[in-house]
């Protein structure tokens, strides 16, 4: 029997659509599900949960030496998780489907300048359709801090769980203030397991371990869930240390453990005992202007219809909207290929590999070992 969170009306299509996903492999964005667990959201919004704190994220280009850059850039990151990964279930009572972007959508913000932190800039395009991938640059010019990766998901069903790898990786470059080279630092992105799938109510755990490589540091940061060592949801452990061949001493290491959706504390290294990250205090969401001063493939224009039938429960208007958007994409898909052209990607260039990941990479031993990637043409629009 599906949970109390399934309306009564949706209790058999949730069941069913439960069962499809048993034995399940690959691309769960094109699956059709139940109304109720539809989000109104386009996954080309997500990469704004990488600035939700901008003022963490301007402070990596303030710090003075290797180290307390590799710290500023890890608490930056640990800050990120909350809003990444469980802010759906506070603004709509679970984790939900987000609509799956379009080929070429777009989606522009930014956080404005206050308390001398400089504007942050957002940027996303969907680069690929199937599978869906979406790219994005997130830059701080003033600060001299960029941020830019691209995302896709492979999806499994594991007893009982939707099991989420992240393919793709995120690049953050610092360019200190006093000039100097550029400082890249390559991170690596979580696991995931969406577990509460049978009772309708799905919520995020991360698992496995990621990375963030570069300036002389390394971050080794391992995930649990409840039932593991600390009994907690969302607890994490991180390791920083010298990279290896940098000559760096043991006194630049440091442990932090706690739990990422609250706070943590730094439990071994020059700084033990005091307070690593605290997220309590609310977050920044993104500027984005209003829907009417938009191009037709910007997010919220593009869904606008699709997104106020699903607020406003009228599913069939939702679906209706939906299926237009899809035989647009479709038609377009159809002239391409009978003019001999392809779509044109707006803001990246796609290569094969991307030396930055092999290099920080081998550090950590990432595997694989390369990955592809979308380089940001620099071509940010003009209005921001
Ligand atoms: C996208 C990249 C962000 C972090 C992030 C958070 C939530 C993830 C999302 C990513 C990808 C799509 C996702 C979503 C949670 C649920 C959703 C895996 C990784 C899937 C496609 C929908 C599952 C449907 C059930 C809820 C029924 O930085």
């Amino acid at each position: 029997q599906a949970g109390d969170a399934v309306p009564a009306a949706q209790r058999g299509t949730w069941t069913s659509f439960v069962k499809s996903l048993a034995g399940f492999s690959g691309d769960l964005s094109s699956m059709t599900a139940p109304p109720f667990i539809l989000s109104p959201t386009s996954l080309t919004e997500f990469p704004a949960y990488w600035c939700e704190r901008p003022e963490l994220f301007s402070a990596i280009g303030d710090a003075k030496n290797d180290e307390d850059r590799a710290l500023a850039v890890l608490k930056w990151f640990i800050s990120t998780l909350k809003g990444q990964y469980t802010s759906r279930n506070e603004s709509m009572g679970s984790e939900k489907k987000p609509l799956n972007p379009v080929l070429g959508e777009l989606f522009y913000g930014y956080w404005p300048d206050t308390n001398g932190r400089g504007q942050t800039d957002l940027l996303v395009e969907q680069v690929s359709h199937h599978p869906p991938i979406t790219a994005y640059c997130i830059e701080n010019k003033s600060k001299g801090v960029k941020l830019t990766g691209h995302n896709a998901q492979k999806t499994s069903f594991s007893s009982g769980s939707i099991i989420v790898k992240q393919i793709g990786h995120a690049v953050l470059t610092v360019t200190p203030n006093g000039g100097g080279a550029p400082i890249e630092y390559l991170l690596t992105l979580p696991r995931l397991r969406i577990d509460g799938i049978w009772y309708g109510s799905p919520y995020i755990e991360l698992t496995d371990t990621t990375f963030i490589s570069g300036g002389n540091f390394v971050s080794t940061i391992e995930y649990k869930g409840k039932g593991y060592f600390s009994g907690k949801s969302h607890t994490f452990k991180a390791t920083v240390s010298p990279a290896p061949g940098t000559g760096g001493s043991s006194s630049g290491e440091h442990v932090i453990d706690g739990l990422w959706h609250t706070s943590s504390k730094f439990s071994s290294g020059g700084k033990s005992g005091l307070t690593f990250h605290n997220v309590e205090a609310p977050k920044e969401e993104v500027t984005v202007g209003s829907v009417d001063n938009m191009e037709d493939f910007e997010s919220r224009k593009l869904w606008k219809l699709v997104a106020q039938g699903i607020r406003q429960s009228d599913f069939d208007a939702a679906s209706r909207e939906k299926t237009k958007i899809e035989n647009d994409q479709r038609q377009r898909r159809k002239d391409e290929q009978a003019a001999g052209t392809k779509w044109e990607l707006k803001h990246f260039k796609h290569v094969d590999s991307d030396p930055v990941y092999e290099r920080l990479g081998k550090l950590v031993k990432v595997v694989p070992p390369t990955e592809d990637a979308y380089i940001f043409q620099d071509n940010w629009p003009a209005k921001n």
